[in-house]
């Protein structure tokens, strides 16, 4: 089954034409209402009009994460706040996260590119979808939610956590289709199994996994645990959430929405656009976005296009899936962590030297996240009541700072070896490139 057969099968060259027009559309609206990008064309010296083909886009500057920091909350908005309808924003960051937000015309769009996804794992009326991504600010509750309902699917807004009563009500609503990251879906497996249940007996169809970094390996985990199989989501705040790029039956790269979202790869360093085939950074413009439209977005994300022929008819461009990024950005249990936010924590706390380590594994599928911090020779010498006190006083800062539960480590002086140039602090444990 394909959801929009015109849009998903659409000859290359129409698709182009229609994608020229609609970036020339979005260039002038963005232009037009967004003083951030009013100020970037005219320091580059393009004007909207000199949009002619879609190579001209690499005329364009790029837009950043810190771009978007920078004119927070609103001011990426490219329509009056009366017509924005929802926000959301990006995970992981307190102060200054990024905004994102949507008109109602958006918000159909982000239904429409995500139950194409679904129809793609094979989801319909029939289906009855268990959602386990967190609805709130996260994009990835309301963004399967919203593609599930256009799709007419029941769907069971579980949300994240709650891992004993996900298997129950598994088994129970008979669900079809769960939504899950990937190591969500593998620490579910594990209870499910220790909860005594069959998982040949869910009869499940379809697993829809995304939001962070994965290997064939796990894939291969998730499908033998569940007995069907599980496809890739892919997606980002800052352009919409997921639905930007999903998987088809052929599970061999995700076809990219490319009538609402038009990629590139660019060469990290030198910025110049790669070839087919070649690994480099994403980047992401929104064709279609009358909300917050963005052009250019370095993704950071680390992949590869390829324009092949699929089996399953769709013409829609096929990414690889992501298997690093070009910054420090992990990704823990589905939120997004830079290193600078646990150092910002351990900044405000006394007793403590500046030198630590991040420690991430994934013991049991779930990620773990160990910070060692060194403790300062006072603190070393008083009682272990301080030491204590101080572990649990960090671990609570920096669960405001990142919204997660962390386990700190006070080590002695002088332990955290010393760096001479960029201090590696992040030892990811976890192997995503098999
Ligand atoms: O993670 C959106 C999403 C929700 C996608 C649910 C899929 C399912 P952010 O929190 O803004 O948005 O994080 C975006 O997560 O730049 C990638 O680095 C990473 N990421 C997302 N999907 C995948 C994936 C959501 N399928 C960042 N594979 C992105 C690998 C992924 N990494």
């Amino acid at each position: 089954m394909i959801w929009n057969e015109e849009a998903e099968c659409m000859d290359q060259d129409k698709r182009e034409e229609l994608q020229i027009k609609r970036l020339q559309e979005v260039v002038k609206r963005a232009y037009e209402n967004v003083p951030h990008y009013k100020n970037r064309l005219d320091q580059s010296g393009v004007k909207p009009e000199d949009i002619k083909t879609l190579k001209d886009i690499e005329k364009l500057p790029f837009t950043t994460k810190d771009d978007l920091r920078e004119s927070y909350p609103f001011g990426m908005f490219a329509v009056p706040p009366r017509d924005i309808v929802e926000i959301h924003t990006s995970s992981g960051t307190t102060g200054k996260p990024v905004v994102s937000g949507y008109t109602r015309k958006d918000l159909d769009t982000w239904s429409e590119v995500m139950a194409r996804g679904l129809t793609m794992f094979g989801a319909d009326e029939d289906d009855i979808i268990q959602n386990t991504h967190g609805y709130g600010l996260f994009t990835g509750g309301f963004g399967v939610h919203y593609g599930a309902q256009k799709v007419g699917c029941t769907v069971i807004p579980i949300s994240t956590g709650q891992t004993k009563r996900q298997i129950e009500i598994m088994e129970d609503f008979k669900s079809s289709v769960v939504i899950v990251t990937p190591s969500y879906g593998l620490y579910l497996s594990e209870v499910a199994v220790e909860e005594g249940l069959d998982t040949k007996s869910l009869k499940l169809k379809a697993i829809g996994f995304g939001a962070e970094m994965w290997t064939e390996g796990m894939r291969q985990e998730l499908q033998n645990r569940f007995h069907a199989p599980a496809y890739n989501i892919y997606g980002l705040t800052e352009i919409m959430g997921p639905g930007i790029a999903l998987e088809c039956p052929e599970q061999d790269g995700l076809h990219i929405m490319e009538d609402h979202f038009y990629p590139e790869i660019i060469d990290p360093e030198t910025h110049e656009n790669l070839g087919e085939g070649e690994t480099g950074e994403l980047v992401l413009t929104n064709l279609t976005r009358q909300g917050m439209p963005i052009i250019r977005f370095r993704t950071k994300d680390l992949t590869a296009l390829r324009r092949k022929k699929c089996s399953c008819g769709r013409t829609l461009i096929k990414m690889d899936r992501i298997t690093g990024r070009t910054d420090d950005m992990l990704k823990v249990r589905g939120v997004a962590v830079f290193p600078s936010q646990v150092e910002k924590a351990l900044l405000k706390i006394d007793g403590i030297e500046p030198h630590y380590q991040i420690i991430v594994t994934r013991p049991q599928h779930l990620d773990e996240m160990e910070v060692r911090v060194e403790a300062s020779p006072e603190l070393f010498s008083d009682e272990v009541k301080e030491l204590v006190g101080t572990k649990k006083r960090i671990e609570n800062y920096i669960h405001d700072e990142l919204g997660l539960r962390v386990n700190v480590t006070l080590v002695e002086p002088k332990t955290i070896p010393r760096s001479e140039g960029k201090a590696v602090r992040v030892f990811d444990k976890r192997v995503f490139n098999n």
